[in-house]
């Protein structure tokens, strides 16, 4: 990441959403945006679109979820893609603008803002115009409420499950069975919440 881009005055030009490089195998230059803009992507909508597949490889969920956020609303943002597997989001640099070590990370102007969840909110508020987030307060708070819900108790029960399914075979480990085990038991105490209040709708929140 090149420091210059923490101090990025022009207030004209898009929020940079810093967001997770995690393929393995493929070279940085190889997975910028199809639409041959270098490691900036606009999201309007077809681009979006087009870039479905690219997002799927390179962000995980917390940085699809901002990603999927801004095509909906149209908003365009630059993107700085952050090496996971080489641990740029632990370094110095980045840890001056999430000091968490985590992505994404927006920065819009000289201010930044960290969590997914919190990023997506603030692009929907930026174009009062969309229809994404309700103005009525319970039907917001309610949005709100699934958020929370979603980074805890739900990612934290998936989270056990897919480190040792997904990350420690990249990285060479062997799944820990007893872990896998404990992980399905926490998910199973969860998820009846959540498939009790999809019972008879299709979406967690509105109609489509
Ligand atoms: N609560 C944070 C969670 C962010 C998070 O866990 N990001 C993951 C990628 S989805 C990450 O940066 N992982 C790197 C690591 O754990 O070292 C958010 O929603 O932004």
């Amino acid at each position: 990441m090149n420091p210059a881009a923490l101090r990025n005055e022009d207030k004209a030009s898009a929020p940079v959403l810093y967001m997770a490089l995690e393929s393995l195998g493929h070279s940085r230059s190889s997975l910028i945006s199809p639409t041959g803009s270098g490691s900036a992507a606009t999201c309007s909508s077809p681009c979006a679109m087009a870039s479905m597949s690219f997002s799927f490889r390179v962000s995980r969920s917390s940085s699809r979820k901002v990603r999927i956020t801004a095509a909906l609303l149209a908003s365009r943002l630059e993107e700085q893609l952050i090496d996971l597997p080489t641990g740029e989001h632990k370094k110095a640099e980045y840890l001056k603008i999430n000091p968490n070590g985590l992505v994404p990370t927006l920065q819009d102007g000289d201010r930044i803002l960290c969590e997914s969840n919190a990023i997506a909110k603030y692009l929907a508020d930026l174009n009062p115009e969309n229809n994404l987030l309700p103005r009525e307060p319970m039907a917001r708070a309610d949005i709100t409420r699934w958020q929370h819900w979603e980074q805890a108790p739900w990612v934290p029960a998936l989270v056990i499950v897919i480190r040792e399914n997904v990350f420690k075979p990249l990285w060479g480990q062997s799944p820990d069975a007893s872990e896998i085990a404990r992980g399905e038991g926490v998910i199973h105490k969860v998820a009846p919440v959540l498939d009790a209040h999809l019972k008879g709708r299709s979406y967690l929140l509105g109609t489509a």
